[in-house]
């Protein structure tokens, strides 16, 4: 294991870590997730993070039984409502969406769940999320009927994420929504470090390059979840990267 006592200060530990992003909806099939999950462990990935627009309660919590049966690898809760809460998870992001104006993203889902989350006792981790233009029409966007920030707009994303700082959000998360055209631009990256916040950032990763580059920039998480569910064999591609911030 590891000698972090919380998953957040895991997070907050270094730059350039990875999470494998799994969506229940589309890993019911276990041969498929132990597959999959045996290759997260060869390439040494950091994190497994579980969720998705259009899960159902037992689709969430089916999956999160089989991943933390079949990895030690810490298991975190990327939530798409309320619904997506199990124990058998070691933390969740508890994200509020702060690039958009949905009261339900910002506050309704949380009271729902927070009776639930008290009674289980896992680890909740305040995040800023941020939803920024990725060029295609992303689920995130449709369900919470929010728009994204445009790309071009840096200064709104520092000042989004100086405001979620102040009300006590311990991370930013910079997503451009999964399978984005365009990722999340570097210079964004570099901003939200700047203000001191650990940064999560997602949508569209396909290559080393880009891992390399937000690596660079300060990002702490860079997560990948489409291109996996394309070619699973691609995770082992990150092992080289994994070691070498090892
Ligand atoms: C989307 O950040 C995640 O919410 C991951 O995006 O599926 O495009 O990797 P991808």
């Amino acid at each position: 294991m590891n000698d972090f006592s919380t998953t957040y200060d895991l997070i907050n530990s270094r730059k350039g870590q990875i999470a494998v992003l799994i969506d229940p909806e589309k890993s019911q099939d276990e041969k498929t997730l132990k597959d999959l999950l045996y290759k997260c462990e060869l390439a040494k990935v950091d994190f497994i993070f579980i969720g998705g627009s259009t899960v159902t309660r037992r689709e969430f919590e089916h999956t999160a039984s089989t991943i933390k049966r079949l990895t030690e690898i810490p298991l975190v809760i990327f939530p798409g409502s309320a619904d997506q809460i199990s124990e058998k998870a070691d933390a969740i992001l508890y994200l509020s969406l702060l690039s958009g104006r949905n009261p339900d993203f910002l506050i309704g889902h949380h009271i729902r769940s927070a009776n639930e989350l008290s009674e289980i006792g896992i680890e909740v981790i305040p995040t800023s999320y941020l939803l920024i233009d990725g060029g295609t029409a992303s689920s995130v966007a449709y369900v919470s009927q929010t728009n994204p920030i445009p790309r071009e707009h840096v200064s709104i994303v520092r000042q989004t994420a100086l405001a979620g700082k102040f009300l006590g959000k311990k991370i930013t998360y910079l997503d451009a929504g999964s399978g984005a055209k365009y990722p999340v631009p570097v210079q964004m990256i570099n901003e939200v470090h700047a203000i001191g916040s650990p940064v999560i950032v997602g949508g569209g990763i396909k290559t080393q390059g880009q891992i390399d580059a937000y690596a660079e920039a300060g990002a702490n998480v860079i997560v990948i979840g489409n291109a996996i569910e394309q070619d699973m064999n691609l995770v082992l591609d990150l092992r080289s990267h994994a070691k070498r911030n090892k």
